[in-house]
């Protein structure tokens, strides 16, 4: 009886997977596979002597050879992935910068390890106080269309009060229909628009962002900066819960010792609306430069949801209600380290930014 020519195939097998597992390189890997797996491999000299077996043995044989080819192949890809994740590891190190000392004219320059900015570090402190009391946090483009920088904040076109923001528009499609977004405000709608589709009122929600306006840098403004934007929208809200979240961020972010106050304002999409000033903390509300000697600072601007606003969203103003605010995130860091002039914030003076390490 003649030996059958799979006789020692599991042996063969395992010979090709011990060989496979010890190839070095991808380049090897390549060269090996024809060999091991193409028309002149074993595996296919095996393949071809199927032929000389009795028909009733052939199929048999044919699965076995099959599960052994599967096994090789399968070991040739778990060594590709193997060695390519080697090879990419190798690259990684071979690209790292080594950032150390700095000597010139013989004077050696320590290095140093870079930190957070200042305002990286207000944003996040302002949130952790918001988190504490509820909200979720969430982030809106920057590029944002006329419909929601404007017109779905209770803003039709040529609305009056488009003129309370100078605006920076985007050469994109129709003249003025593109913005760099204003505020932070339209994140809003964003926010409305999901939990509508997402059927997941009520809403409790901070939005941080980076905002832009054509205002003339000053030592309290400049043209790019930063918001936070508060949005609740649940059943029964009122002013007096919105004044209740201010109260209780200015005493958590500030300190007990800092006097807070809204005044009457107008926001179109708010209504009533008031401004929310602190003492400010540069001349301790005596008058000074900053101030514009009147001794409060504007924080930001707030108010209770006008309907108007719910019903772009498709949000029914007779059963849900809301409270909005945006407190700019550059005056907060201002008047918490007592910076006298905002435009310290973008000068990029090492000798300033050290000083928030
Ligand atoms: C707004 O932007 C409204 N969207 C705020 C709001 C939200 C009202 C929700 C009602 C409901 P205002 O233009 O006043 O309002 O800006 C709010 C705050 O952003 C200001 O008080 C100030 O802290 C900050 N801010 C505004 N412009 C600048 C600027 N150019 N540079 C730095 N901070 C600014």
């Amino acid at each position: 009886m003649s030996t059958s020519p799979l006789h020692d195939l599991d042996q063969k097998v395992s010979e090709l997977l011990a060989a496979i597992s010890e190839i070095d390189s991808l380049d090897a890997l390549r060269e090996a596979e024809p060999g091991t797996i193409g028309k002149r491999s074993i595996l296919s000299t095996l393949q071809k002597s199927l032929g000389a077996l009795a028909p009733e043995d052939r199929s048999d044989a044919g699965a076995r050879l099959q599960s052994a080819r599967r096994d090789v192949e399968n070991a040739f890809e778990a060594r590709r992935e193997e060695l390519a994740s080697v090879a990419r590891l190798h690259s990684l190190e071979q690209d790292r910068l080594e950032l150390g000392d700095v000597v010139v004219d013989n004077v050696r320059f320590p290095a140093t390890t870079g930190h957070p900015g200042i305002i990286a570090v207000t944003q996040s402190q302002l949130e952790d106080v918001f988190v504490a009391m509820g909200f979720t946090v969430s982030e809106g483009p920057e590029v944002e269309s006329d419909w929601y920088n404007f017109e779905a904040l209770n803003m039709p076109p040529a609305h009056p009060a488009r003129g309370m923001w100078d605006t920076f528009y985007v050469d994109l499609g129709d003249p003025e229909t593109v913005v760099l977004r204003t505020h932070t405000s339209p994140t809003q709608i964003h926010l409305m628009e999901e939990a509508v589709r997402s059927e997941s009122l009520p809403l409790h929600a901070v939005m941080p962002g980076r905002c832009f306006r054509r205002d003339a840098p000053d030592s309290r403004h400049l043209a790019t900066f930063h918001q936070i934007e508060g949005l609740v929208v649940d059943r029964g809200i009122g002013f007096s819960d919105l004044a209740g979240v201010i109260e209780t961020f200015t005493r958590s972010y500030f300190g007990p010792d800092i006097t807070s106050r809204l005044r009457p304002a107008f926001f179109p999409f708010t209504e009533p609306s008031a401004e929310f000033e602190i003492t400010c903390t540069i001349c301790k509300g005596s008058g000074c430069r900053t101030c514009s000697q009147t001794g409060w600072i504007e924080l930001g601007g707030c108010g209770v949801v006008d309907p108007a606003v719910l019903h772009a969203v498709g949000i029914d103003a007779d059963e849900w209600g809301g409270f909005a605010f945006g407190f700019g995130i550059d005056r907060c860091a201002q008047m918490r380290h007592q910076i006298a002039d905002m435009r310290a914030l973008i000068e990029n003076d090492v000798r300033f930014l050290e000083q928030f390490s």
